[in-house]
């Protein structure tokens, strides 16, 4: 009897552990499971391999910015595993550029060399730094397996880019990114711009990130203070480093948009009351005038923590939840730059979004967007299911074309991310006028690393860079 009892019970123990085991190893499993063994992001799979020879061939790796007369401007960021301590006391595991989370703020001058060498210490899984926004050459475009391998622990990485475009970036590694923007390799670069469009007194920089499970505007629980006084004026660029949208009030005064992902608005005019709704990945640079009350409160209504008090004085009145939406479709002045629905494009692609996928399929299963330089292409995102999607593509500035199949009617929009919410879907327009390979992936990073990402491949370009689980580079 007492044998029998032992031998049931030792059978329900044996059978347990299985089971916690078989449910650690499917765990274990699972980030790397969309990953194959080995996948080249330069493959044109699907397509006429007689176009493709037509065009001469090119590696990634070798397009680069000539070297000639312009300032540079050198940077040094080592990756390095951290324990931060935030100002509430906290203390938090981080993964760092240059031990702090935002890395240091990098600011640079249109036209300047940006030469930035990364180092990492001792981050196991592999970094990089990707340029958010920034429209530069394919090899320094910091996407393990595309552009680069990932970068080991002792090894280094020199970047090097011509600042073109002035306006708000920020950077981040692109090695399983959704995992190492949270734990806290991200920073800001700021372009200052040549002939600057603007007079501020104050230019600050703003970066709304969480940080493991804390939720930090530079870096700082509770929000962040910041100096001006009555009468000044002050250009706030805020950062979205989240994978959620924000949407923002500012309580206190009237503002401007005057750049989104850092690209100038042209002729933005005073709102009051409005909710800016800034997606995962996107940049919103407004401008005002601090009021004789002394105070400005910029705030997100979905996050508490992230706020931004400007000045001191009374607390302004916060906006109702039913102020209205800022809307860019009609905002501003138009110019006629001759992108429109009209024109004619060389090829056209619409992309349905869904939870985790693009036209149903997932990351190297999604078909490339295919183009040869010169070319117009017209792109149509259309959400179909899950939360929203600010759809990001990296190496080009798209123009938006249309909201709900309506052109939109005020200052030309040129962006690097699109946000796409629910039952909304937008045409862009692009110039292929930069070769490579470049992702084209929703920049709410969760839902990158669950498939939505894909290519865009400009015929002919080849890359010796593999991702999959072999090499290791893992670029979601
Ligand atoms: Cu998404």
């Amino acid at each position: 009897m007492v044998d029998v009892r032992n031998h049931q019970r030792r059978r329900i123990f044996i059978t347990g552990l299985l089971l916690i085991l078989l449910i650690a190893v499917a765990g274990c499993g699972y980030q790397d499971a969309k990953y194959p063994e080995e996948v080249n992001m330069g493959d044109h799979h699907g397509h006429h391999s007689s176009e493709v020879a037509a065009v001469q061939a090119a590696s990634c790796t070798d397009f680069k910015d000539a070297r000639g007369s312009e300032p540079v401007r050198s940077f040094q960021l080592t990756a390095a595993k951290t324990t931060i301590e935030l100002n509430n006391g906290q203390k938090t595991d981080a993964w760092t550029y240059e031990g702090t989370s935002p890395g240091p703020e990098l600011r640079v001058r249109e036209g300047d060399r940006v030469v930035v060498q990364l180092d990492n210490q001792d981050i196991d899984k592999g970094v990089s730094i990707h340029w958010h926004g920034v429209v530069l050459p394919c090899s320094q475009d910091g996407v393990p397996g595309v552009t680069q391998d990932a970068v080991w622990p002792g090894e280094s990485f020199t970047y090097e880019f011509i600042a073109r475009h002035p306006g708000t970036y920020w950077y981040h590694s692109h090695q399983q990114s959704s995992e190492q923007a949270t734990k806290g390799l991200i920073g800001r670069l700021i372009v200052e711009p040549k002939e600057p469009t603007y007079q501020a007194d104050r230019d600050y920089a703003v970066t709304m990130q969480k940080l493991n499970n804390h939720k930090l505007t530079n870096g700082q629980t509770g929000g962040l203070a910041l100096e001006a006084r009555p009468g000044e004026t002050v250009r706030l660029r805020i950062i979205n480093a989240f994978n959620r949208v924000q949407h923002m009030g500012v309580a206190g005064t009237d503002f401007r948009v005057i750049a989104m992902d850092g690209q100038d608005l042209n002729g933005p005019t005073d709102l009051s009351e409005k909710w800016v709704a800034i997606g995962g990945g996107q940049r919103y640079d407004l401008l005002f005038t601090m009021p004789a009350s002394g105070q400005v409160q910029v705030y997100s209504r979905d996050e508490v923590e992230w706020k931004v008090l400007l000045g001191e004085g009374a607390a302004p009145q916060k906006l109702g939840n039913d102020a209205d939406w800022f809307d860019f479709t009609t905002y501003g002045t138009p110019v006629d730059d001759g992108i429109t629905t009209d024109m004619m494009f060389d090829r056209t692609y619409d992309l349905k979004l869904g939870g985790a996928e693009i036209n149903g399929k997932r990351f190297h299963e999604i078909p490339p967007i295919i183009v040869q330089e010169g070319e117009w292409i017209k792109v149509r995102f259309v959400h179909q299911s899950g939360s929203e999607h600010p759809m990001h593509l990296h190496g080009h500035l798209f123009k938006i074309l249309t909201k709900n199949g309506k052109p939109l009617t005020g200052s030309p929009i040129y962006a690097d991310s699109v946000l796409v919410s629910r039952n909304e879907e937008y045409e862009v327009a692009f110039l292929a006028n930069n070769p490579g390979l470049w992702m084209e992936h929703c920049h709410n990073l969760n839902h990158a690393a669950n498939g939505m990402t894909m290519m865009v491949n400009y015929e002919g370009v080849t890359t010796p860079y593999r991702v999959g689980t072999n090499s290791g580079n893992l670029p979601d």
